[in-house]
């Protein structure tokens, strides 16, 4: 194998998408390389034109002859099913394909609020964030360097947590979601390793990515999770690597056969996540610029997100193009979840 055969990407430690797709590499056994840094500067060197918008990571692959710089796992991940054999994390039965995608566009979208949230809402965790994330770029900072970036990243971020919604009235919100969360995974994984059966899916690894940085850099959370959902430490560390898993046809566990906790999980997707995707993408419709919901008792807002509607636009998309058949047994494992209320929005 020459170098030029590994997929390279770039991004940050402290980015978990790119934690994301660095854990997928490795179970999907594609040789990479990654490199920590920043994805314009890599562009730049490299003589690639950037993506619009360049965010962490940034993937580059060869097309007809040229170096293409691309973002957004999700899609990258489909990518990569598609261009290496064996080990993939899309289910083969379209309805559990379907549940799978859920729970990952879950863990990109809201997952990530939680870890928004917890990095830079709380001082100790703004902190430790502010002093860390510049090292995780480049650990040879220099102290005067260092101190620059630590104040121009931790004043840019907490001025941005409104754009996830994080302020005081949302802020025992998103603690509670975050907690019932964890109670469904602590529930979930007495019963099976990952999420649809005894193999990682995309799902896993978008909530992984998250879970990295919540369990592995935020304090407040990290030590939230040691509280209530020890199987969720323990999950993370396991798939960091699952370069070993030798993955069957039949460690996907069918829709009818899952256990009775993933329903807990599809809860908290049905409320939380529903009713900000719908208001969401209400008001994209609208031209509105903010939007605001009740969610959980509280009164949530945020800014409009067209990426985040289009999510939502995608989800009912693949929902449509079930079969009749396959449609009936995703509804069979939703109903009651407040899932359904995203399925039924006609953007
Ligand atoms: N949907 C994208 C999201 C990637 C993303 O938002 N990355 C963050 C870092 S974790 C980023 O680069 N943000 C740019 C910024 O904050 O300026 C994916 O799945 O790759």
């Amino acid at each position: 194998m020459s170098d030029q055969d590994r997929v390279r990407f770039v991004g940050g430690t402290g980015s978990p998408y790119t934690q994301k797709m660095a854990a997928l590499m490795r179970y999907r056994r594609i040789p990479y390389a990654v490199t920590w840094g920043q994805p314009a500067e890599v562009c730049a060197a490299l003589g690639v034109e950037e993506p619009r918008p360049t965010l962490m990571p940034t993937f580059f692959f060869e097309e007809d002859g040229e170096t293409r710089a691309v973002c957004d796992s999700t899609p990258i991940i489909r990518r990569l099913d598609e261009a290496y054999a064996g080990r993939s994390v899309v289910p083969e039965d379209p309805a559990l394909a379907f549940i799978d995608y859920l729970i990952e566009d879950f863990a990109d979208e809201w997952c990530t609020k939680y870890m928004f949230h917890y990095r830079w809402h709380p001082q100790v965790d703004a902190d430790n964030a502010a002093t860390l994330l510049p090292l995780g770029l480049d650990v040879c900072l220099s102290a005067e360097q260092w101190s620059t970036l630590k104040k121009y990243i931790g004043e840019r971020q907490i001025s941005r947590l409104y754009v996830v919604g994080s302020n005081e009235t949302t802020a025992p919100v998103i603690d509670a979601s975050y907690r019932r969360f964890l109670q469904a995974l602590e529930a979930h994984l007495a019963n099976q390793k990952f999420m649809l059966g005894n193999r990682p899916g995309s799902g896993d690894f978008g909530l992984f990515g998250q879970l990295t940085q919540l369990v592995g850099f935020e304090p407040t959370s990290r030590a939230i999770t040691h509280e209530v959902s020890p199987r969720t430490v323990a999950w993370v560390d396991q798939i960091y690597d699952q370069s070993g898993a030798e993955p069957a046809a039949d460690d996907w566990l069918g829709i009818e056969d899952q256990p009775a906790s993933l329903r807990g999980l599809l809860a908290e997707i049905g409320r939380v996540y529903a009713p900000a995707q719908l208001a969401n993408a209400a008001a994209v419709q609208a031209g509105e610029e903010n939007w605001e919901c009740q969610i959980d008792g509280a009164t949530w807002t945020q800014p409009t997100f067209p990426y985040q509607a289009k999510c939502l636009r995608w989800t009912n998309e693949r929902y449509q193009a079930l079969s009749e058949a396959d449609r009936a047994r995703v509804d069979g494992l939703i109903r009651g979840t407040g899932v359904e209320a995203m399925l039924r929005a006609t953007d």
